[in-house]
């Protein structure tokens, strides 16, 4: 059966040229990362670099050199006015003329690298502002914003995952040639969930309203949702956002009382907003306790922010328990 590769998919889709150049040179970089994780010990690329970003998080070898593997691919494109990355403390200023922002997760889910599962890059596509240089200021627009999103899943197979605002696509590289081949052309979130996904060791920290909103679902048949649950961690948003692309369910990374300022653990403009544009174009739904993330400001590049997503029905339903 032939299957429409990723250049031709965009051409049918009128996606604009521009934009087309970042998104396959996103591609094209994606295989090379997934040849260095392929390799891993092998390769001597397992293990800390024995650094700390700017999130004050320990990197991994591997965060550095799919890092600096996205940083030299989007700089050496026209398209790109400039490029922001978890990884860096500050934006990277690129082509003047340029007529797109990208922000980037190089790997996120890095400690599982060590343990050979499931990591990803998690990329958005934003319409440059402002004057060149490029500054921070340029980035902090809301996620409603963004021309395209999406990220690559490195794990048993290697998929991109992709909208650029008219529905979400899944492509399966073809490790034969190095092609992103259409597997999924439309991507449906149901609207009711029967699986949840959270890092129940945290509960203890988490805001009341979360803890009862779970309490609720681990009841099970005979609590108040009369239903059973099951739940899934793989501790890598993207294997987890892809778990509910593929199947449906609820992902939350919640408030979290050790870090009241910075909301939770994801990060705005590098995992929810991106996530957030696949999920809505899929028509889940993305949001913190107060409202829909694609609608925030940001305020910095690297802020953080709750996160609530997945099937709609059962958003409204745990954004209810905290607006109650
Ligand atoms: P990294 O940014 O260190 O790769 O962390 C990944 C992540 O932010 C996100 O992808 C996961 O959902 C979450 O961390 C897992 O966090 P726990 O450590 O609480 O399991
Ligand atoms: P499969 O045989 O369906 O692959 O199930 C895998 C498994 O038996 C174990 O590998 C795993 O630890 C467990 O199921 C997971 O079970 P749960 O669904 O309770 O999380």
């Amino acid at each position: 059966m032939s299957r429409v590769a990723l250049p031709q998919y965009l051409e049918n889709a009128a996606v604009a040229a521009e934009l087309q150049s970042v998104i396959l040179g996103l591609a094209e970089v994606s295989v090379d990362i997934s040849k260095s994780l392929a390799k891993g010990a092998l390769a001597g690329v397992l293990g800390a670099a024995g650094a700390e970003n700017v999130q004050g998080e320990d990197q991994k070898k591997l965060d550095v050199i799919a890092n600096d593997m996205i940083k030299d691919a989007l700089a050496a494109l026209p398209a790109v006015r400039g490029l922001a990355s978890e990884e860096e403390a500050e934006v990277v200023p690129c082509h003047t003329a340029g007529s797109y922002l990208v922000t980037f997760d190089p790997l996120d889910g890095s400690s599982n690298i060590d343990i050979n599962s499931m990591v990803g890059t998690i990329f958005s596509v934003l319409p440059h502002r402002g004057e060149a240089p490029v500054t921070e200021q340029d980035f902090l627009q809301p996620g409603r914003h963004q021309q395209a999103a999406g990220y690559v899943l490195y794990g048993p197979s290697v998929m991109l995952v992709l909208s650029t605002g008219n529905g979400v696509a899944m492509f399966t590289l073809d490790q034969d040639n190095g092609t992103y081949l259409l597997t999924e052309s439309e991507v449906v979130i149901p609207a009711d969930a029967k699986e949840f996904s959270i890092n129940m060791s945290n509960q203890r920290h988490w805001a009341a309203p979360m803890q009862a909103y779970i309490a609720d679902l681990i009841s099970g048949k005979d609590g108040p949702r009369a239903k059973d649950f099951n739940m899934r961690w793989v501790a890598a948003m993207v294997a987890d956002v892809h778990r509910i692309l593929c199947r449906g369910g609820l992902f939350t990374y919640p408030w979290d009382s050790r870090k009241p300022d910075q909301a939770g653990k994801l990060r705005l403009m590098y995992e929810a907003n991106p996530m957030g544009f696949l999920v809505e174009q899929a028509g889940g739904e993305i949001w913190t306790p107060e409202g829909k993330i694609l609608d925030i400001q940001p305020e910095h590049i690297h802020q953080r922010v709750p996160v609530i997503l997945g099937a709609a029905n059962e958003v409204a339903l745990c954004v209810d328990y905290h607006q109650r």
